[in-house]
Parts: C-alpha cells; structure tokens; sequence
C-alpha cells in the first residue's frame, strides 16, 4: 500500500473577517499576534497564515510597519513557514494587498483565484455594542462588498510576485475558480506542483458540506491530474468537521480565528493554538501523522526560511 502523506496543519491566526467585539481571543496587537501564532506553531501547525491588524483598533491592515513587528517575533521563535495574506483587507487594491508579501518576501502567499460576494453582514446583528467605532460599518457594509479578482488582478499579482519564488496558497471559494486556476497555469503564471486550499462556507462562496468538497476534489483532479496538492478550510462551526473530512481523504487542513471564533458549537475558542490542539488530536487519533514544517517545506517545494526578508 502507498504511504500515506503527512497532513500539513496551516493556522491562520487573525484574518480580516471577525473584529475584536465577536471574541477577545482574536488577536489584534503585534504581542498577541506573534504569541497566538507561536502557540499555534508549537501545537502542531506548520504554516502560519498572516494578516496584519491597527494594534490599536483592531481594524484590518496592509501597512508593512504593522508586519515587521510580529514577523521578526516569530521567526525568533518557531520555524514555522509564514504566509502571507495578498487578501489583506478585502476591499483594497490588488497593488496594496500584495504589498506586504512582496516587501517580506515569504515562503508562501495567498492567491485568491475569483472575484465574488464576500459577504458577512449577518453577524452584525449578533452586537448590541461594539468595542470600537469602526467595526460595526465594516461588517454591515461587507453586504455590499466585491472581492475583486480579475485576471488582470491574478496577472498582476503572479508576475510582481515571481522574483520572489513565493509559494502560493490559491484560495478557491468555488468550482468556477479551478478553472480561472487552470487556466492561468495553462498561460504560464503558475507552476506546478500548486497548492490548493478549499475554501468552504463563506457567504457568496460554495457552502461548505461533504458533497461539496468531492466535487470540488474532484474537479480538481481532472484539471490538475497529479500536480498539485490540496488543503480545506471551512468557515463557522463548519471548521473542525470538514478538516476532519478533508484529512481522512488524504488532504491537508487550516485553521485558526480567521476562519471561525469557535471550539465547539455555541464555544468560543480561548485561542488559535487551541483549534490547532484539537484538529491536531483529530488527525492523529485518526490514524495520521502531522507534518512538521521542514516536511512541509519538502512536500509543498518551498524556497526555505533562509530566503525570506524579515
Ligand atoms: N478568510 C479566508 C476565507 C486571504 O487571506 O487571501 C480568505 C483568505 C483570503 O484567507
Ligand atoms: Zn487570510
């Protein structure tokens, strides 16, 4: 029997969807930040997945300054292989949002591969108060917004990228966006073998159940045959089942606050790190093994950490 492939664990610790009201575990400062993705390394994530934050409103941010901080911190403390986010704040310019990736060129970036609704106004009727003035609009007016991804985004963002042998993450929120995948490899931006990260359950994005993720591996396999490897996230309550699932067809998980606030129905988590612990727990009881990030960096063909610019 072949051997079955070490499961990669990517934590993606803050994001730019929830704001600081819906959990005082999301962090926001550089210390919280860099503190929450170092647990989240030690307990057993290998990939860090990076958006930066205002340290003192919590508000999503591009501004390279707001990196630096929290990027030197956990390069000191873990291996782990950062990613950074080119989804940054979602309603930014392309030239912006991959700013910070370019400036610290890391082992991997995001690659979001489609323009859509990214919506999550519904949770702005879950606050009577909110921490700080600007969330409640930001969330409210998210009803209104469009994730833009053109080709032309998709182009600008491989080629500005590419001096900087970045990994990418190619988030795919639907079938549609493996084929806008596939055809950017075809026209020669990606090289294979890419990585794909399933992205299931965001409002305006595919919904995220079991049906859904083996069509979306499927369609993936008759575009991709065997050059490329895979990974699910699953926004909400959705989160640990379908990184469950997702392990036990032979694919690598995210999670983390980004992604959903939660532990368990109805609980919030108290951290990243503690997410990480139980789908951690998950896998293994389940009969796999977690890949640390050198295996990572072997499995996905990574540049290495030692070619990085912070
Ligand atoms: N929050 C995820 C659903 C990015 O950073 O490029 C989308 C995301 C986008 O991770
Ligand atoms: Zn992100």
């Amino acid at each position: 029997m072949a051997k079955r492939q070490k499961t990669i664990i990517t934590c993606a610790v803050t994001g730019a969807i929830h704001t600081p009201t819906m959990s005082d575990a999301l962090p926001y400062t550089y210390d919280d930040i860099a503190s929450q993705a170092i647990e989240a390394a030690e307990a057993g994530a290998s990939i860090l997945h990076l958006h930066a934050r205002n340290p003192d409103t919590g508000a999503p941010s591009v501004d390279t300054a707001d990196f630096s901080p929290f990027l030197s911190r956990i390069k000191q403390a873990t291996d782990a292989v950062v990613n950074i986010s080119t989804g940054g704040s979602l309603t930014l310019s392309i030239q912006d949002r991959i700013k910070p990736a370019a400036t610290f060129s890391a082992e991997m970036c995001s690659m979001n591969m489609g323009s859509m609704n990214f919506a999550f106004h519904p949770l702005a009727k879950r606050y009577d108060t909110w921490k700080y003035d600007w969330e409640e609009a930001y969330v409210a007016n998210s009803k209104g917004n469009i994730f833009r991804n053109t080709f032309q985004d998709i182009e600008e963002a491989a080629t500005t990228l590419a001096p900087h042998d970045i990994k990418f993450e190619h988030e795919c929120y639907d079938v549609s966006h493996l084929y806008n995948l596939k055809f950017c490899v075809d026209s020669g931006l990606f090289k294979a073998p890419i990585f794909i990260q399933f992205v299931l359950g965001i409002l305006g994005g595919i919904g995220a159940d079991i049906d859904n993720l083996v069509f979306m591996k499927k369609t993936a396999d008759k575009l991709f045959g065997d050059s490329y490897s895979w990974s699910v996230l699953a926004a909400g309550a959705a989160q640990i089942p379908m990184a469950t699932t997702a392990s036990q067809m032979g694919g690598n998980v995210r999670v983390g606050l980004e992604d959903s606030l939660f532990i368990s129905r109805g609980e919030l988590a108290e951290s990243n790190a503690q997410q990480v612990a139980k789908i951690r727990h998950i896998v293994e009881q389940l009969g796999a093994e977690v890949a640390t990030p050198d295996e990572a960096r072997e499995m996905l063909d990574l540049k290495g950490a030692d070619r990085v610019n912070f």
